[in-house]
């Protein structure tokens, strides 16, 4: 597929590479035959009048830190042609000239940004007509030819269009496609893609080894507003490479908004000083066509922050007018400073967060008490449906339905309800929402977390690309008033609007950026945070597709760089639902992080514990939320509802969240449920192996520092991986009182001196040989070698077996002590973890 004599390595000189130019790296074409097709197509760069149209600038002399090596733009077309002459330049290994077009004449493989209206040439070769389809973010990406030359046209409507075809086009680059014969043109299919950004809150990129930050007085979040000692001189309104690199990469997948503050939210953010800096902010990423948001405190009027301007507690009704006005003067002075400010996110009567609740009215009163505020000023409210009072329902998944359901139609033109993907809270596999699909009049945004607060953090690789291709693809199978089921009724068509017609829509994502060198903490990371942004702009983009774009743009195109990597990030995600969550046993954490496995929890509130949500006991293990346990299953459309409530149709992968599942049922594949579910840890712990020896097998052809630094994290991943298994499975035997299936897809029996073994440890009779001379796995289609023999006895064998499970390859490698017969026990068979075989 290659000529001879590619250097397809990265040169040594990258060694040293960290990661921190994201997906924007723009390292030369390495193939020569593709770079000299490149090189004869683009020759030169056209934007037209690309310093015309300035984009408001609210900061006198907003400035980049000293040394910094990005720098700021004032119009988006100088963003999309800097990015060209950056982007071009590096992919094509030498300068491609900024050039006019005079008198009309596009030069020859120029490549010509604008729009109609900035750009002569573009208007002469792009019709009204031609961009009459893809709206206002949308664009073209033309082959076009005029008096005998050949050159590339992006088109939009706006500017922000223009860039987003530029990095488009660029894209096509960096994943090695044509750049001739183009006829491209995309649109968004929703209108709002924003990001939540949780600040210091489940950060996973600050810059310190353990991903919080707190290096340098910074706090590890991306944009420092009070960092202390030596970085003290570098907050906000100052601005830092980093502020730049991400802006760049959030426009390149189409992000066109950011709530910079966590929805635990500190009113700070609301004072005159903050919002100077945020002022600062929102100028830097303007031109970018990102937008900033606040996350507020119901109560912040209240706040003595804002003395003399504060409220009583009695005061904040949303009903009341000082209560409006309040709101109304906040967001006033946001707007002076932020004309293009799009309004607040609220956390309200959730995990402490003050609320309407408080003074006795529900959240339709007060989401539209403060979207009357800020109605006048254009702005919109974006009101979190994540609630879960105790008060409403012994079953925490009917908590928001029941709350929310019954106020549809209620919520002001200008509110979006906001709620996450699951009934819980962002577990590795959770049923869909059971509020999508039921909030006919409300505009509904969807909220899903980059951030891997329960998908391994910054240690575990977790591509979260099928998770939320899952979700979005996921059928409601909504019905409408007289019960037929609607045409779009998919997840992505109610949040895009289509479902009812719906004139707005969003998606947020809760995002894991922060001040680490690669912005993300692992490397992989960075890949959640664009396969969300792709996935924003057309949701029904193949999660698969993502991934290997995001690969050549990241890694490199060596035919086994992408291979090996998209096969690795395709199945991780599974992975981690089979080594924590397997058949929807949920939210197993340790509350204290929400990392590590702690499946016998029981904490102050029950509806936090472990125990209360795998109901373990000797007669199983699950919840039962079917129409004889909590009923839960009615908050769904009747197809779903009637598939979820019976054991014997739900989806297996959900099981546990609505039956509380006897460990002897058979499942559809013939097995018990609890050997079935001992082997799905095995199953995730050993895709984890597998990965980590993927990875190992392209070092020739990984630079060095982001290599190392990836196989360190896969190397805590597989023990983090095997804990949970080990812990989880030693805890539910408890109760199970069952013995270790030996038939699972990784188990081996092996035979040494004429005797077959399972279990860790081989009695051997004096003088016999220690040596094995069979093995036998457990699954005919799995692969078993013998990678090491005793030479004594006592001493170990290793046997590495290898199958493949419905996510991807799968390997564990088991240690067989050989011990004399009459010599310390064998551990008996079935007694977890040691019998089921011990990673090498
Ligand atoms: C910011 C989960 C997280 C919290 C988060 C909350 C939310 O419970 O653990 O850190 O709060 O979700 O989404 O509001």
């Amino acid at each position: 597929m290659f000529g001879a004599g590619i250097a397809h390595a990265t040169p040594a000189a990258d060694d040293g590479y960290d990661g921190s130019s994201l997906w924007l790296r723009y390292p030369a074409v390495d193939d020569p035959r593709l770079l000299a097709g490149y090189r004869a197509s683009i020759t030169a760069i056209v934007v037209e009048n690309a310093d015309r149209t300035k984009v408001h600038r609210h900061t006198a002399n907003l400035s980049m830190a000293p040394g910094s090596t990005e720098h700021l733009v004032e119009t988006t077309l100088q963003a999309a042609r800097d990015e060209l002459v950056r982007g071009l330049g590096g992919l094509l290994g030498r300068p491609v000239p900024v050039r006019d077009a005079p008198g009309g004449r596009i030069p020859a493989g120029a490549v010509v940004a604008g729009t109609r209206t900035g750009s002569p040439a573009v208007h002469r070769s792009v019709s009204a007509g031609d961009l009459a389809a893809i709206g206002d973010d949308g664009y073209l990406v033309r082959s076009c030819r005029a008096g005998g030359q050949a050159f590339t046209v992006i088109a939009g409507n706006t500017d922000l269009g223009v860039l987003y075809g530029t990095f488009a086009f660029l894209q096509r680059l960096q994943t090695r496609q044509a750049v001739t014969h183009l006829n491209v043109s995309s649109a968004p299919r929703i209108r709002r893609r924003y990001l939540n950004y949780w600040e210091t809150e489940r950060l996973y990129a600050g810059n310190n080894a353990s991903g919080t930050g707190g290096l340098n007085g910074e706090n590890g979040a991306i944009f420092d507003f009070a960092a202390t000692g030596a970085g003290a001189a570098l907050n906000l309104p100052v601005i830092l490479d980093r502020y730049l690199v991400a802006a760049r990469a959030m426009a390149s997948v189409g992000i066109n908004g950011i709530t910079i503050n966590n929805v635990n939210a500190n009113s700070g953010y609301l004072t005159p000083a903050a919002i100077e800096q945020e002022a600062a902010l929102a100028d830097a990423l303007r031109p970018y066509g990102i937008r900033l948001a606040l996350s507020i405190n119901y109560a912040a009027p209240t706040d003595a922050r804002f003395a003399p301007d504060t409220l009583t507690r009695e005061q904040l009704d949303p009903y009341g007018a000082q209560f409006r006005d309040w709101w109304n003067r906040r967001a006033r002075r946001l707007q002076a400073a932020i004309p293009d400010f799009i309004g607040f996110t609220v956390k309200a009567n959730s995990e402490g967060q003050p609320g309407p609740q408080d003074l006795g009215y529900d959240h339709g009163d007060g989401a539209n008490g403060i979207a009357a505020a800020v109605a006048p000023l254009g702005m919109r409210i974006f009101w979190r449906t994540f609630v879960y009072n105790a008060d409403v329902d012994r079953d925490r998944l009917k908590r928001a339905y029941l709350e929310f359901g019954p106020l549809d139609g209620k919520f002001a033109d200008n509110v979006f309800i906001q709620t996450k993907n699951g009934p819980l809270d962002y577990q590795a596999r959770e049923p869909v929402h059971p509020l999508f699909g039921r909030m006919e009049h409300t505009d509904q945004a969807l909220e899903l977390q980059i951030t891997q607060e329960y998908t391994g953090q910054n240690t575990m690789l977790c591509y979260l690309g099928p998770l939320w291709e899952e979700v979005l693809k996921a059928d409601t199978y909504a019905t409408d008033e007289h019960g037929r089921l609607l045409r779009k009724r998919l997840v992505g068509d109610i949040v895009e609007g289509t479902t009812r017609s719906r004139p707005d829509s969003a998606i947020i994502g809760v995002a894991n950026l922060g001040n680490a060198d690669n912005l993300t903490g692992h490397h992989f990371a960075q890949a959640n945070l664009f396969a969300y942004g792709r996935l924003a702009w057309d949701w029904t983009a193949g999660s698969r597709n993502l991934a290997e774009d995001w690969v050549r743009m990241t890694w490199g195109h060596h035919p086994d760089v992408v291979r090996t990597i998209v096969a690795m990030m395709t199945g991780s995600r599974e992975a981690v639902v089979s080594y924590q969550t397997p058949l929807g046993v949920a939210h197993q954490f340790r509350s204290s992080d929400h990392y590590g496995p702690a499946p016998g929890e029981r904490l102050s509130r029950e509806d936090w514990s472990p125990v209360y949500y795998n109901q373990a006991d000797s007669a199983g293990l699950g919840y039962d939320r079917s129409p004889t346990g909590s009923g839960f299953t009615a908050q769904y459309f009747p197809i779903l509802a009637a598939r979820y409530g019976d054991i014997d149709s739900v989806p297996e992968d959900l099981l546990m969240w609505f039956h509380h599942v006897p460990w002897d049922r058979r499942l559809r594949g013939g097995r018990i449920f609890w050997d079935e579910l001992v082997s799905r840890y095995e199953l995730g712990v050993g895709y984890v192996t597998w990965m980590r020896h993927a990875w190992d097998s392209l070092e020739a052809r990984l630079d060095a520092r982001r290599f190392a630094e990836v196989k360190a994290k896969l190397a805590a991943h597989e023990a983090d991986a095997a804990g949970w298994r080990d812990t989880c499975v030693g805890y539910w035997q408890q109760f199970s009182g069952l013995a270790l299936p030996d038939d699972g897809p990784l188990s081996v029996a092996v035979v040494v001196a004429g005797t077959s073994a399972t279990s860790r440890r081989i009695p051997v009779p004096a003088g016999a040989s220690p040596r094995i001379t069979k093995v036998v796995p457990a699954d005919p289609a799995a692969r078993a070698e013998v990678l090491a023999q005793p030479r004594s006895v006592p001493g170990q064998a290793v046997v590495r077996v290898t199958a493949t499970s419905s996510f991807g390859p799968v390997v564990k490698d088991h240690v067989f002590d050989v011990v004399p017969t009459g010599g310390e026990p064998g551990a008996p068979p079935g007694s977890p973890p040691a019998a089921h075989g011990t990673g090498a």
